[in-house]
């Protein structure tokens, strides 16, 4: 057995030597500065700030941009970091998510040259905190009928309405936000902290995803100035481009907190003794064993083909659904089986299992729901639209 950080079927033979360097760095920065807190994050529904700059240092802001300070590393060594950070808590690996796919790839891709060097060098060292607002309470698998909505004024736009679920919603510092413009085209605008008639406040008693912060952000006639629009975003596909982004890295990162959960259930079943015997030892706990560590490497070789093709610039988007839909899934049942191993010491914060399994409840359902990929999928292979 290849432990810690499971990999049956040696996948480490498909990484490069600086692919792993930065593996193993994230990997060794997770278990010296994360891993101890994790649960008291969690616990306490924290989101470690302080945590930012070290991560900034590390280049994991910007790190497959090659301008602005960026790290311009590939698609698979991003992966692989999602993963590590994953196995530190689905929210340190959201947090990175967020700044690099729904934030700084929008500016990136759909800004104005103005907007890239006024947010991207700040966003890249960690000093400034974005989010991206898609999801409405009345809008969820279903953005194209969000209400939040942008009239045209003198010197710009003015938005109204509500942005529900946005993680960094209510400590960032610029807001990627989505809203239909008279003619019902969907546009991208960036909403700065401060402006008259946007605020943004935390949602609270959530049992998943704790250590992330989660808010509504409101919109009452807020003036935003025609060089906030992000020009190059136009319509639906231009936001539905940076949930690739974000999706591939849930990808890897769900495979992170599945071998948490996985090599914790693996320990405590050789050392539990009941029956006279380890639990490792019975045919029932074996199979659990088995089925977990099957899927971890499916899933494990789904990323890296998948990291390959994104390289190559073949990847689709409905390939990076099937790797989202999958991975998150059974992570999620990797989890709860892991839980089960534990017995009742599986309900306590004290091992990874539960906090993993509840935070992966989460993982399932954003950035689509598996449903939703499913659809997508179907429609791909069926040229047929189920979606309504
Ligand atoms: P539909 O007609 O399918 O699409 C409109 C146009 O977009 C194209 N398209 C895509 N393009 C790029 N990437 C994708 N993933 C695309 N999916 C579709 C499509 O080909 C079409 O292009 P064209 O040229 O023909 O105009 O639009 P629809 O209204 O039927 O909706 C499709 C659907 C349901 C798949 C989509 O709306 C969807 O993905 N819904 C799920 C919503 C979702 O994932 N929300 C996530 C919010 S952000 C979030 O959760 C952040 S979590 C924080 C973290 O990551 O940690
Ligand atoms: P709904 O769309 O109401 O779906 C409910 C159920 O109906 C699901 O099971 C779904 O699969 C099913 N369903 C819907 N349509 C169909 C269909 N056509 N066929 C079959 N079944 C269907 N959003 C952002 O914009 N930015 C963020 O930063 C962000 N962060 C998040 C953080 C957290 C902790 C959470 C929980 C969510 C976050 N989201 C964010 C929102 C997330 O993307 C949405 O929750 C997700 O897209 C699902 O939307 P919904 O919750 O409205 O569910």
């Amino acid at each position: 057995m290849n432990s810690p950080h499971t990999d049956y079927y040696f996948c480490e033979d498909l990484l490069s030597p600086d692919e792993k360097q930065i593996r193993d760095e994230a990997r060794t920065w997770i278990d010296r500065r994360y891993l101890p807190r994790a649960a008291d994050y969690f616990e306490q529904g924290i989101f470690p700030v302080e945590l930012i700059p070290e991560m900034a240092q590390m280049g994991l802001f910007g790190f497959k941009l090659n301008e602005y300070g960026g790290r311009g590393k590939n698609n698979v060594s991003f992966g692989l970091v999602c993963q590590e950070l994953e196995r530190g808590d689905s929210g340190l690996r959201s947090f990175v998510s967020v700044i690099n796919a729904l934030v700084i790839y929008p500016i990136h891709t759909f800004g104005t040259d103005m907007q890239k060097q006024r947010w991207l060098p700040e966003l890249v060292s960690g000093k400034k905190i974005g989010c991206f607002g898609l999801t409405e309470p009345e809008a969820g698998s279903d953005p194209q009928s969000m209400r939040t909505t942008a009239a045209k004024n003198r010197g710009g736009y003015v938005l109204n309405g509500r942005k529900m679920w946005i993680t960094n919603g209510s400590i960032a510092d610029v807001a990627v936000v989505w809203a239909k413009t008279p003619d019902g085209e969907i546009r991208g605008f960036l909403v700065e902290k401060g402006m008259r008639g946007f605020s943004a406040s935390p949602i609270e008693r959530k049992f998943s995803l704790r250590a992330s912060v989660t808010s509504v952000l409101n919109f009452d006639n807020v003036a935003v100035p025609q060089d906030n629009l992000l020009p190059g975003a136009q319509g639906l596909k231009s936001a539905l481009m940076c949930l690739n982004e974000a999706r591939y890295g849930i990808a890897w990162g769900s495979v992170g907190a599945a071998v948490a959960c996985y090599e914790t259930a693996l320990s405590y079943a050789k050392s539990r003794i009941q029956f006279n015997a380890p639990i490792a030892s019975f045919q029932l706990v074996q199979r659990k064993l088995a089925l977990m560590l099957t899927e971890i490497t499916k899933a494990q070789l789904l990323c890296i083909r998948l990291g390959r093709l994104k390289d190559e610039g073949r990847a689709r988007h409905t390939h990076i659904s099937m790797a989202k839909m999958n991975n998150a899934s059974e992570a999620l049942k990797i989890a709860r089986s892991a839980r089960d191993i534990l017995g009742a010491n599986g309900i306590s914060l004290g091992y990874a299992p539960i906090r993993h399994m509840l935070n992966l409840e989460t993982v399932n359902t954003y950035e689509g729901t598996q449903d939703i990929h499913i659809l997508a999928i179907g429609r791909d292979i069926t040229g047929m639209d189920a979606f309504s």
